[in-house]
């Protein structure tokens, strides 16, 4: 999955970066896009790696870019250059300034940088769509083609994003390819001094992201980028004392996991233990299509346990002798914690 952490030049984005990904890379103005990779922790991994004793474990992995904004002061939208990086995410994570930076004129003003970047998105996506439409008109395409992108218009025009158009409505199976701004998920993260960290989401912010389908979070990057450099065994302590149960990492991919909706299935054997985050609903066939794309193709059968039986029975064996080993079809919706192996034949 790859995230993308955007937002106003100085609102804290590099500081947030370093947070999550433990790297210390400098902050302050200017600069290129950084990246850096985080294993999402799941203990039901280390678990299975301790039985299996597998050659390689491997970890659902999250790519975080770091992507320069631009100043607030001589801000005239976001430009083509500056578009292409936050098109090539999955996830879009908007950080916002809730703390005084001496580096910036003006006062910190999170709900306008909020209206401001989305705004921004909503003009580069009217004037994607409006193209679309032209083109989809004049080559006579598909009509659901067109009432697509008709629909999306008029719900840009009304300052709406068009992640909040409902899956039967929109129809996205078709639309694939097109990476629209206003329809990728988006977490915005409220960068607080480290004397607010523990305090609430602000109400009116809280109902403006409901509002903009968009789920938020709190945090004070810089304190958290210093805890995150810590012994592991040191940062519980830290992070009590401010208050906080949870290093704002684990916070912040449980909360892009819910947003998300995804949910991880398993591979285990003697060569690798792995897993294979999707979202939930995903079907056997096309989870088997995470895996090898020849997996889908020439996919024939799911075997599943589920992650608590095996735990429960201790072996492969014994979920079968207890008739919870089960043989399933390509339309089988996978379930969180799943352990499959897919029978195929190309
Ligand atoms: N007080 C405080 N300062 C912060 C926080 N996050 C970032 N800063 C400071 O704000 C300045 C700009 O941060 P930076 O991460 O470079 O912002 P970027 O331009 O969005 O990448 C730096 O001097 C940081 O140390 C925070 O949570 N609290
Ligand atoms: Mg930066």
């Amino acid at each position: 999955m790859k995230i993308g952490l955007v937002g106003f030049a100085g609102s804290g984005k590099t500081t947030v970066f370093n947070t999550l990904t433990g790297l210390s890379v400098p902050t302050g103005f200017g600069g290129t896009v950084h990246l850096g990779t985080v294993k999402v922790p799941d203990e039901r991994i280390d678990r299975l790696s301790a039985m299996f004793k597998p050659k390689k474990t491997t970890y659902a992995e999250i790519v975080f870019s770091d992507i320069p904004g631009e100043h607030g002061a001589e801000h005239k939208g976001l430009s083509r250059k500056a578009l292409e990086p936050i098109r090539a995410q999955d996830v879009l994570c908007l950080v916002l300034r809730a703390f005084p930076n001496p580096a910036v004129e003006t006062k910190a003003d999170p709900a306008a940088e909020l209206e401001a970047f989305h705004v921004e998105c909503i003009l580069a996506d009217l004037e994607m769509v409006e193209r679309k439409l032209d083109r989809a008109k004049k080559d006579k395409t598909d009509p659901l083609h067109v009432s697509a992108f008709e629909l999306m218009k008029q719900t840009l025009e009304a300052e709406r994003p068009i992640r909040s158009l409902s899956e039967p409505v929109l129809h996205r199976e078709m639309l694939t390819g097109f990476s629209f701004l206003t329809d990728k998920p988006l977490l915005a993260v409220l960068n607080r001094s480290e004397d607010e960290a523990a305090l609430p989401m602000p109400e009116p912010l809280t109902k403006r992201l409901a509002q903009l389908s968009a789920a938020g979070l709190v945090l004070s990057a810089s304190v958290e980028a210093e805890i995150a450099q810590l012994d592991p065994a040191d940062q519980a302590a830290f992070l009590a004392d401010l208050g906080l149960k949870e290093s704002a990492r684990a916070r912040f991919v449980r909360t892009a996991y819910e947003l998300l909706d995804l949910i991880s299935f398993f591979t285990v054997g003697e060569d690798e233990v792995r897993a294979w985050p999707i979202r939930r609903g995903t079907h056997a066939r096309a989870a088997a299509g995470k895996i090898h794309s020849d997996l889908e193709r020439g996919f024939i059968r799911a075997e599943v346990m589920a992650y608590g039986d095996f735990i429960a029975h201790g072996s492969e064996h014994a979920v079968k002798e207890a008739g919870k080993f089960k043989l399933e079809g390509k339309d089988y919706v996978v379930a969180d914690g799943d352990i499959m192996s897919i029978r195929f034949n190309v």
